[in-house]
């Protein structure tokens, strides 16, 4: 394939889709491609030198006449000027809003020909497509860029149902990195004083009210009544307090352990048998797949992607949203069945393997920039 300069602008903070467009940005770049992350700040998972990569900040005018500075106006400008400077064939933009939009206007203020891609990751449509001050500039966004992907088939339904755009939207779902996330040991649980008869659940999120982190220590509370465990929480968000003050209530506290925001979840997931999801919209769920590659089968509810990451009764399970006592069931039964255990963690790392690689997923990519650029 030719190599491409290829644009890339997202979130660049903490948060599935900016783990997903730079790790795509490394990979592309991995392959001969030259990448350009146009961005408020560098991404944080781009956390090597790669002589074939570079990073455009975006500069924000902080004139005190404004009353919201226009991040947006300025990531156009930038994008145009990146566009031209370094002859970019394609721009992949991460989120409807505002980035396609940018890229829009970009590709207007440079005069040129700019190929554009949207990946719809899931809030943009599912939280802000209820807005009516933005639907009409997502559909925007969307039919104009060159073409549209969504990360998974629901978010594409979903896409159609709120937005109604007249365009076509691919499902490329998200990927992993084998060769960071796979099945390996630790020797945290010893750090972690977690005693070796002991079970380990996880739940890594930004602690939103979407991923219903009650629930997850609700059921928690139920599996640890029957089986020694222990409770990782992982990450840190609006829902902190009501999560610690529920742990506290159902006097668990000493079974939990809130880690607060980490990276190298890999070592995390190395020492945990069960990762639990049970948010209420999730239109993927990349932390369940980082888990499954490493080997930790999880429990998912019945909510936008999560089903088509998860195969019930195969290397995870899905239950109703909300329907603690399921959830807890299910933990018990696979937590106290060896046999079918290993048998869910063998699943779970081939699924990521073959359904979820990151060579099958980032030739899909690069398959969609084909088909823009031949389009003329
Ligand atoms: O889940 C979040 O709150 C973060 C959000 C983001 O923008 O990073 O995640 C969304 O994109 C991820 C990557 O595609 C998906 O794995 C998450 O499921 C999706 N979150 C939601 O749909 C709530």
């Amino acid at each position: 394939m030719k190599k491409l300069k290829i644009g890339i602008t997202c979130y660049p903070t903490v948060g599935g889709s900016g783990i997903v467009a730079t790790e795509l940005g490394k990979l592309l770049a991995e392959k001969g491609h030259e990448i350009h992350f146009i961005t408020s700040s560098l991404p944080f998972r781009l956390n090597k030198m790669y002589h074939n990569i570079y990073y455009h900040q975006v500069e924000v005018n902080q004139y005190s006449v404004f009353q919201y500075a226009p991040y947006d106006i300025a990531l156009a400008s930038k994008i145009a000027e990146v566009a031209v400077r370094e002859n970019l064939d394609v721009l992949h933009v991460h989120y409807a809003i505002p980035h396609a939009v940018c890229a829009i206007l970009a590709r207007e203020m440079s005069g040129r020909d700019l190929k554009i891609v949207t990946t719809l990751h899931g809030t943009d449509i599912t939280v802000l497509g209820y807005d009516s001050s933005l639907s009409d500039a997502i559909r925007f966004g969307i039919e104009k860029s060159d073409a549209v992907t969504a990360v998974s088939n629901s978010l594409v339904a979903q896409t159609y149902d709120l937005i109604k755009p007249d365009k076509a939207i691919r499902c490329i779902y998200n990927f992993v990195d084998d060769r960071v996330y796979q099945y390996g040991s630790s020797n945290l649980r010893k750090g972690y004083h977690i005693e070796s008869h002991e079970k380990v659940l996880i739940h890594v999120s930004n602690f939103r009210t979407v991923k219903r982190v009650p629930d997850v220590v609700r059921a928690f509370a139920k599996v640890s009544a029957e089986i020694p465990a222990k409770l990782l929480l992982v990450g840190d968000g609006p829902e902190m307090k009501v999560v610690s003050d529920l742990v506290n209530e159902l006097e668990i506290r000493e079974k939990v352990l809130f880690l607060g925001k980490q990276e190298n979840l890999e070592e995390l997931y190395a020492i945990s048998d069960v990762m639990l999801l049970l948010s209420e919209k999730e239109s993927f769920g990349l932390v369940a797949l980082e888990a499954m590659a490493c080997g930790v089968p999880c429990i998912g509810t019945n909510t936008g992607g999560i089903p088509e990451v998860i195969t019930d009764g195969e290397n995870g399970y899905i239950c109703k949203l909300g329907d603690i006592e399921e959830i807890a069931n299910k933990a018990i039964q696979l937590l106290s069945n060896s046999s079918l255990y290993q048998n869910f963690v063998s699943n779970a790392v081939r699924t990521a393997k073959e359904k979820f690689s990151a060579e099958k997923i980032v030739s899909e990519y690069e398959a969609v920039y084909n088909q823009v650029l031949s389009q003329g």
